[in-house]
């Protein structure tokens, strides 16, 4: 059985970048929906019971068709989720350190042009769906709760979730806003070490 991890700092730890509001709603609530749901789909094959939630988003051609596209929607929305939470910190914001910068501004010239360009890319997600940051640093979007590692890609390094409800409570409409306010949060030396393992 699936479970949602717990969060790692308050619901209000976040301060006004993202309240505990919304916090305390995406984590408890909409997180263990996609637990919940990947849960039942799963209990319908006990074949699969004993495998991660990687290595069933990670082979879904191998999911029986009956439960592929609930393991696809419910077991990516397990996955993003969980990383998400470690993504944000309290202790988050300011810029990253060591190879993860010098790798960004070899790529993209500085940091903030980087922000830029994930920012850009985050708002031009049509609906729901995520930005990605990736082992090779490009910066790619998904639709509803795919990740690139879906389709044979690594595992992201950070993700933004844009679906209406990571932001609407504080930010009603307006996207950009709460964007910007992501960039107070993330989790530079988490995204630090995730690079360290994943790159290459
Ligand atoms: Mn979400």
């Amino acid at each position: 059985m699936f479970t949602v991890p717990a969060l790692g700092y308050a619901y209000d730890a976040l301060g006004e970048n993202i309240s505990a509001a919304i916090m305390q709603l995406h984590h408890d609530k909409h997180h263990q929906a996609y637990v919940d749901k990947l849960n039942a789909a799963i209990a319908t094959h006990p074949e699969l019971a004993d495998k991660t939630v990687e290595e069933l988003i990670g082979n879904l051609e191998a999911i029986p068709e009956d439960i592929r596209g609930a393991v696809r929607n419910h077991g990516g929305g397990h996955y993003n989720h969980s990383l998400f939470w470690k993504v944000m910190s309290p202790n988050g914001g300011g810029e990253p350190t060591g190879p993860l910068l010098d790798a960004i501004v070899a790529k993209y010239g500085s940091y903030q042009a980087f922000v830029d360009e994930f920012s850009a890319k985050a708002l031009a997600v049509f609906g729901s769906g995520w930005a990605w940051l990736q082992p090779d640093l490009s910066i790619v979007t998904t639709a509803n709760q795919d990740v690139p590692f879906m389709n044979g890609e690594p595992e992201p390094i950070i993700g933004l979730d844009v679906w209406e409800h990571a932001y609407y409570l504080d930010y009603k409409n307006k996207r950009d806003d709460y964007v910007k306010a992501f960039w107070n949060v993330v989790d530079w030396n988490f995204a630090a070490e995730r690079y360290a393992q994943l790159a290459q």
